[in-house]
Formats: C-alpha cells, structure tokens, sequence
C-alpha cells in the first residue's frame, strides 16, 4: 500500500515529501497509476443512459487569450486541387482552452522536476516525462463531480466572479456530505466552481482585464487530501485549479527556502507540489455545465470518464479531450 501524505513527509532524503519512486523507479505516469483495467471496468458499470458529454471548449474559446502568451492559434486551410482539403495549425498552445497539465509542466524550485528527471531533459525532442506517456495509458476511470458552486449557492454564499476566494479542504469535505458523495482511490474528481460558465456568458468587453477566480486553497492540506484520497486526476472548470492570482505567501516554507530567488505568479503555487512532488496531473478549464446539469437533473454524482492526451512525444500538456458518460 501506498504511505499517506503524512508518511512522505517521513521518508529519507532525496525523496522527503515526495512520491518518487513509489510508482516505479523510472515512472512516467505518477497517479495517473491508479487508473487500473480494474477502475475502468468497474467505471463503465456506472453507464445507465449512455448520454455523454464533451468536457471540451473550442480551441479558440479565450479571445483575448486567458494567459497572454498562449495566444490564438492560426489556422489555415489549403487544397492540393480544387476537390481536396487540408488543414494547417500554427501557434497552437495546448493549454490555451481545456487542457491537461502533464508532469512536465511544473518542478519544484527546491526539489525540481517529478521522479527527479533533471531538468535539462525536458526539451523539444527528449521523451522524458512526456505527455506521451499519458496518451498511451489512457485516462479511464470513474468520474466523481463535487459541485462546489451548487453547495455555495445552497448556502446563499455564491462565488464572486472577481473573488480569488479560496478553498480548503473543510469545505471538500462538507460538499461531498452534502452531495453524499463518498471518494474511492482511483477516482478523476472534477470540481465544479461554477467559474467558467459566468465567466463566457460575459460580453468580451465586460470580462475583467486581469484573470480572477476562485479555486483550491494553496496549502499543504490540500495536496495530503487529493494524495491520500488516492485521486487519479483532479480537473476544474477554472483557470488554475487553485485560485488565481496565486497568493505568493502561500506555502511559506517553500518561500523561505526561496529567499532572494526569483518571486513570480507562480510563487505560492498550488500546482510546484501536486505535479512534481506527488505527479498528480492537473485538468483546468474543463468545460462541466452541460454534465453539472445532466448530473443535477438525474441525481448523479459519479460516471465513467475517459480522456484522450494528445500523443505528442515530450509534450508539456495536451488539450484536454475529456468525455463523460452517464
Ligand atoms: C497558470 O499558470 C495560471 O496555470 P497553468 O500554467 O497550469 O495553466
């Protein structure tokens, strides 16, 4: 069995705090090993209706683009003759719309890259903890919604659209009681905030210059819950998982070990645990209303879900390429 959180914190340098080797010396996929043939059978089980639902927006849902440099991608189409057509993608950002954050994405400043890949071989053109390694495994498994935005709504405290309000681990625990939801190891959780929704039924014009949502409180409580639940993926409908901007305070241990580095959005973050120390990928801006209503309207909270990564060999991310199906 695996140790819980508490116990990483115990094991012997150079893995204190860590999950490396806990998967396999030379492990690729970090938690995505929960998602065993097992899960998935067991997950296809929970299809009654077989109604499914896209987790996807479009590519181009963000104009302008949410995080500047993941611009917009241009495409073009062009026919060899004039009964033929192909299709051309430039500047494409992988994360700029729905997307999955593999466990490239982030290291950890003090302990660096997950399994403890040096971080001169995340480059184009090296395989090392590449999303390809997702592709080939496949993300299937049950899918658990916690809709976080009906249990704020119930209690008259609805999210603020221009509020970073972050959450802790209490709250999970009280919505999933209130949902009566109970997680299994090997579960995908989705987290509905109900951010994303509001944040497109927006005019353009109206949208805040300076990206603000609610999320995951950036705490150590919140990565020993999602480890020692044994979550395969944890995806949301908002732009980071956490809340955004990151509170660069957060994790101050880390900010002390800091000292005079360099201090940028991503101090404080959220994600330099779960996906380098724990190898938890991270789903963001995955697009739920469709299944957060399908899922109100027939008093469901858990469904298979499956994803797709993109197979692209030393891929940071991947769009996120999610399906529910109830
Ligand atoms: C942010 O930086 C906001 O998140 P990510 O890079 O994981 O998309």
């Amino acid at each position: 069995p695996l140790p819980d959180y508490a116990a990483l914190q115990e094991r012997p340098e150079p893995v204190r705090g860590t999950a490396w080797g806990l998967f396999g010396e030379h492990d690729e996929l970090g938690t995505l090993n929960h998602l065993t043939p097992e899960r998935a059978a067991a997950a296809a089980a929970l299809v009654r209706s077989g109604r499914s639902f896209s987790l996807n927006l479009p590519l181009d849902a963000f104009s302008p683009p949410l995080i500047a440099h993941r611009g917009a991608v241009r495409h073009e189409v062009f026919g060899l003759n004039e009964f033929h057509r192909d299709d051309r993608l430039d500047a494409f950002f992988p994360q700029a719309s729905s997307q999955i954050d593999g466990l490239r994405h982030f290291g950890h400043p003090d302990r660096g890259f997950y399994n403890g890949v040096p971080g001169e071989r995340l480059v184009a053109g090296t395989p090392d903890l590449g999303v390809q390694r997702f592709a080939e495994h496949g993300v299937v498994g049950r899918g658990v919604l916690l809709d976080l935005a009906a249990f704020r709504a119930a209690r008259g405290a609805a999210f603020d659209l221009e509020e970073p309000a972050r959450v802790d681990v209490d709250e999970l625990d009280r919505a999933l009681r209130w949902q009566g939801t109970e997680l299994e190891p090997g579960d995908i959780l989705l987290i509905n905030f109900g951010w994303l929704e509001r944040f497109l039924a927006l005019p353009a014009e109206q949208r805040p210059a300076r990206v603000t949502s609610p999320g995951l409180l950036a705490e150590e409580r919140t990565a020993a819950w999602l480890w020692d639940h044994r979550i395969a993926l944890v995806a949301s409908d908002n732009l980071a998982l956490e809340a955004w901007p990151a509170d660069p305070m957060a994790l101050p241990v880390e900010a002390e070990r800091l000292g005079a580095l360099e201090r940028s959005s991503h101090t404080g973050m959220l994600h330099r645990i779960l996906i380098p120390l724990l190898g938890l990928a991270i789903g963001e801006l995955w697009r739920l209303d469709e299944l957060v209503a399908a899922c109100r309207d027939s008093r469901r909270d858990s469904f298979l879900l499956v994803a797709q990564p993109m197979h692209v060999t030393g891929g940071v991310a991947s769009l996120a390429n999610a399906r529910a199906i109830l």
